[in-house]
């Protein structure tokens, strides 16, 4: 079985477990499935978009989820487990700024074939414990830590068995779904004392949803929609409570990276162990649970838009920090319509048509010929320069393309109407709505930030490899769909 079918099939299945076990999810989806009906019927532009870039096939089952991770031994067999599935570490998101003791990374496909087979994503996280600043409580942290194991002996083997075959068959790549599910399961019996419990949580809640529990539970699950605004008062008229802000830019003709909303975490019922005294001589209460709540599962809505370049990205970095800066507080249900006032002033800065993204280098894009020139003679003189008519390889045309089409040339093959350009669909994560997104859940509104550097190195160290660089990804994919498409319009 292809690792590209192994992560479809495992994205399935993770949405029914989870939907039986937030049925709340359910409903969300029902929701995203009917905004982006009405969308695609109301928006030729958006659908042939979709066509073109290839993401239309791909809308439904388009999904991300998150997990958090307690140790390093934990996270090195999850980047294990995800390349069973084609899935690799991509980016790395330092929360600690934020306030959130944790720094992540998001497993997924790199290629664009398989993102098309299959986007399924998990943005991943792996606890600070250095960040906390009570040793005992880092200790008893620790130990818990120590005394769960995540994956189910089958599912090592499995992985094991992947690595020294290079692959799976059907029938083991079936298993292997089963059995990495698993991991991803809630347990509403916690291996820790209520007592410890309240401790942790007091810390910090993020510690005791990871210490407190027997596994890295899926926290929740991402549908994609066209239209966010849409969703979010969708949700306020079915009943779903929505987070007070969508995070991200603000709403545009030509949406750029990410925006997301969620709804607010379920609290629900838990059974705490009982600390097993070794006075107890009944032997009823060894083993028995105490009863308790615990609030960290919820359901997410995402908007994706165009890939931005470093260019792009530094000023929607500055743009978004200008405006928060000038609200002079987090963004909350209090000031929400007064933050985005702010925020779609600020953007004003922002180009918002493709053809002007495009020529300022703020975004990426796929060059695709228009299918009415396939096959006519372009006029090679607009692509390429003179120089390269020496070249005397067999790949000559494939050479010269590549290294000398200009960019005011390709400019003028836009504008001449031979090339399209379609964007390429924002495949990562941000940091700052990531925090957002944390802080909305665990009911932790106020800001607060950890002193402790950004440790990108720490945590390569952890996972066992180096993440891939997520620019370089879409770097890559614009140069490659340039290659094609200029070789395309030359024969
Ligand atoms: C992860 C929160 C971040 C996103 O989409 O930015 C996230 C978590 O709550 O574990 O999922
Ligand atoms: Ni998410």
């Amino acid at each position: 079985m292809s690792s590209d079918d192994i992560r479809h099939k495992f994205s399935v299945a993770m949405s029914a477990m989870y939907q039986d076990e937030v049925p709340l999810y359910g409903d969300l989806i029902g929701l995203v499935t009917e905004v982006n009906t009405e969308v695609l019927a109301s928006q030729p532009d958006i659908k042939a978009q979709l066509e073109h870039t290839g993401e239309i096939d791909r809308l439904s089952m388009e999904r991300h989820g998150a997990i958090r991770l307690g140790t390093a031994a934990e996270l090195s067999m999850m980047r294990r487990l995800f390349a069973v599935m084609g899935m690799y570490p991509v980016g790395y998101y330092d929360l600690a700024p934020a306030g959130v003791p944790v720094h992540s990374t998001a497993f997924r496909a790199i290629d664009a074939h398989s993102l098309h087979k299959s986007p399924f994503r998990v943005f991943t996280s792996l606890l600070r414990l250095d960040l906390i600043g009570n040793d005992t409580l880092k200790q008893e942290a620790l130990t818990a830590l120590a005394n769960r194991h995540i994956f189910t002996d089958k599912a090592i083997k499995l992985i094991e068995h992947f690595e020294a075959q290079g692959g799976l068959t059907a029938a083991e790549g079936k298993d292997f779904v089963v059995e990495a599910l698993e991991t991803f399961r809630w347990h509403d019996k916690t291996p820790i004392s209520k007592e410890l419990y309240e401790r942790l949580s007091n810390q910090h809640r993020l510690i005791a949803d990871v210490v407190g529990f027997k596994g890295p539970h899926i926290n929740h699950l991402t549908p994609r929609t066209l239209d966010i605004d849409a969703v979010q008062q969708g949700m306020q008229a079915k009943g779903i409570p929505p987070k007070a802000i969508i995070e991200g830019p603000p709403r545009r003709t030509c949406p750029i990276l990410l925006r997301q909303t969620s709804f607010k975490a379920l609290k629900e019922r838990v059974s705490f162990k009982r600390e097993q005294v070794s006075s107890a001589i009944n032997s009823s209460e060894i083993n028995s649970f105490e009863q308790g709540q615990h609030t960290a599962r919820f359901g997410e809505i995402e908007q994706r838009g165009v890939a931005l370049t470093p260019k792009g990205r530094a000023l929607y970095d500055k743009l978004l920090s200008d405006a928060r800066h000038q609200l002079g507080a987090t963004p909350n249900e209090d000031n929400a319509s007064e933050y985005y006032q702010i925020l779609e002033k600020a953007f004003e800065a922002f180009p918002d048509d493709y053809r002007s993204l495009h020529a300022a280098e703020l975004a990426y894009f796929y060059y695709q010929a228009d299918s009415q020139s396939v096959g006519q003679n372009i006029d090679n003189l607009s692509v390429v320069d003179s120089k390269v008519t020496n070249l005397k390889t067999t790949n000559i045309q494939k050479a010269r393309l590549k290294t000398v089409a200009s960019k005011p040339a390709i400019v003028a093959l836009i504008n001449q109407g031979a090339i399209r350009i379609e964007p390429i669909v924002y495949e990562d994560f941000l940091p700052v709505s990531a925090a957002g997104i944390f802080q909305s859940n665990l009911q932790q509104d106020k800001q607060s930030n950890y002193e402790g550097h950004s440790n990108k190195h720490e945590f390569e160290r952890a996972l066992g490899a180096k993440v891939y660089d997520e620019l370089a990804l879409y770097e890559d994919m614009q140069a490659q769909s340039l290659d094609k498409c200029l070789i395309s319009l030359e024969y």
